[in-house]
């Protein structure tokens, strides 16, 4: 069997800091090639192959493949909803970009007889106003409020014709908010759902940017972090979509996971100060249906808001003091 290369940009963000290891766990610390923009995040240092360099220069990216021969990427690099909308402008040239770059990177090579599989994330952010809100199903409206959303929107419709019309095998999800305790997210509207377990264990209190009632879709890093692994090696015949996969977890509000954290810490309390972050999640969905990916490739969540908050509170007390 032929080796795999792998290659993770965006290694240092919320999951790439997560699927590096576990990718390199399951092909050898040898094959995955961590690519960290300007550092290398100081656990990672010896973990493992990294590089240091700009995901948005397609020749470095493509003379990286080319050297070391790699035969899938998760390209991660991204702006999130948040930062997008305080600087649209990046948030297009970044996602739109770098996502381009790669797949023409794949075309050429496909051409030359070198097959490259590439994970790409989408996002919830895809749904916008228009898009029913509960249990929101796979093939729906797609009208996204945010740049961080149209850049979605428009990147599931290029890995689709990118399929279709030159068969490169490109696989996604849409990820829900995503809860996780090695690294912070950065720039993203569902970030309350992270920075509430901070708050919990360093002060007791936590000010959500969002207001009580906000229900948003979110799924603890490893379930996601299973359901890449799995998509991405699940049959291409169980494949059915290839825009990108609602995926789901959990559904909650901020009221509810405050709950949950007192049960574990009872002087906890939550307040609220929404700010330009509520207009985003309003336009998201509360719910999502992932029927399709339950079917097609067996996804399931292990991880419900319990057994997430436990676990939050476990790995992230033993950090943060
Ligand atoms: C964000 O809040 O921008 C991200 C996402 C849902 O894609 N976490």
């Amino acid at each position: 069997m032929k080796t795999e290369k792998i290659l993770v940009s965006g290694a240092a963000g919320q999951i790439g800091s997560e699927l590096v290891p576990a990718l390199r766990q399951k092909y050898g610390k040898d094959n995955v090639f961590a690519l960290y923009h300007r550092t290398v995040p100081k656990d990672a240092a010896n973990a493992g192959v990294h590089v240091i360099g700009d995901a948005t220069n397609k020749d470095f990216i493509e003379k990286l493949i080319r050297e070391h021969g790699i035969t899938t990427i998760y390209h991660l690099v991204g702006v999130l909803s948040a930062k997008g909308e305080q600087d649209p402008d990046l948030a297009y040239a970044v996602n739109m970009g770098t996502l381009k770059n790669v797949l023409d990177i794949a075309r050429q090579l496909k051409n030359e007889g070198k097959e490259i599989k590439i994970f790409w994330p989408s996002s919830i952010a895809a749904f916008g106003p228009t898009t029913p809100r509960d249990k929101t199903p796979q093939r729906t409206i797609l009208e996204p409020s945010t740049m961080y959303g149209v850049t979605k929107v428009a990147g599931e419709l290029l890995v689709n014709y990118y399929f279709r019309k030159y068969a490169l095998d490109i696989r996604s999800l849409r990820y829900p908010g995503i809860i996780s305790w090695k690294t912070p997210p950065g720039g993203g509207t569902t970030d309350y759902a992270v920075e509430i377990f901070y708050g919990a264990l360093k002060e007791k209190k936590y000010t959500s940017f969002l207001n009580a009632g906000t229900y948003l879709p979110m799924m603890y890093m490893d379930d996601a972090i299973r359901a890449t692994i799995e998509l991405m090696e699940a049959d291409s015949s169980k494949i059915r979509i290839r825009t990108s996969y609602n995926i789901t977890a959990v559904s909650f509000e901020p009221e509810e996971i405050a709950r949950e954290i007192k049960k574990h810490i009872a002087e906890f309390e939550i307040s609220y100060k929404p700010d330009f972050r509520q207009q985003i999640a309003d336009s998201w969905p509360k719910s999502i249906d992932d029927s399709s990916a339950r079917a097609d490739w067996n996804w399931r969540h292990h991880f419900g808001l319990a057994e997430m908050v436990s676990d939050m509170l476990k790995n992230l007390g033993s950090i943060v003091k």
